[in-house]
C-alpha cells in the first residue's frame, strides 16, 4: 500500500515536471562556469541541426535545458557522416560547467560546442 502511494506520488511530481518544461521553451546557454557571463537562448528550428552563431561558436561552458524534450550537442557543425561527436541531453539536464563532459573522440566539451538540435522528442 505505501508502496503504490509512494508510486503515485512520484508519478505526479514527474507529471508536474513536465507541465513545468514546455516543448516550446527556450534551451539556454552560458559563456561562463554557473550560468554566468553571456546568456544565449534558442526556441528552434526543431528536429534539424543548426549553426549556434558566431558568438556562441566553441563558447558554451553551463547550459539549462528547461525544455520538455532532449537537445543534440555536436562538436562540428555541418555534422558529417564520420563525425561521432554527439551528444545528447535529456528534458531538465543543465552543468554549471561543461569541462565536466567529454566527446565521444575523449576531447573536453568546453567551449567547443559548434551545432545543437533542439528535438520535439526524448531519444536520450
Ligand atoms: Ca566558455
Amino acid at each position: 500500500m505505501r508502496r503504490r502511494f509512494a508510486c503515485a506520488v512520484l508519478t505526479a511530481a514527474v507529471g508536474a515536471l513536465a507541465l513545468a518544461m514546455p516543448a516550446n521553451a527556450d534551451f539556454h546557454a552560458w559563456k561562463d562556469a554557473t550560468f554566468m557571463g553571456t546568456h544565449w537562448s534558442w526556441s528552434g528550428p526543431l528536429d534539424q541541426m543548426f549553426y549556434v552563431g558566431g558568438d556562441e561558436n566553441d563558447e558554451i561552458t553551463s547550459f539549462k535545458n528547461v525544455r520538455s524534450h532532449s537537445v543534440y550537442f555536436t562538436k562540428n557543425y555541418p555534422l558529417h557522416v564520420w563525425d561521432v561527436n554527439i551528444l545528447c541531453e535529456s528534458s531538465g539536464a543543465e552543468t554549471t560547467s561543461l569541462n565536466n563532459y567529454r566527446w565521444q573522440d575523449g576531447s573536453n566539451v568546453n567551449d567547443t560546442i559548434s551545432g545543437l538540435q533542439l528535438t520535439s522528442g526524448n531519444p536520450c
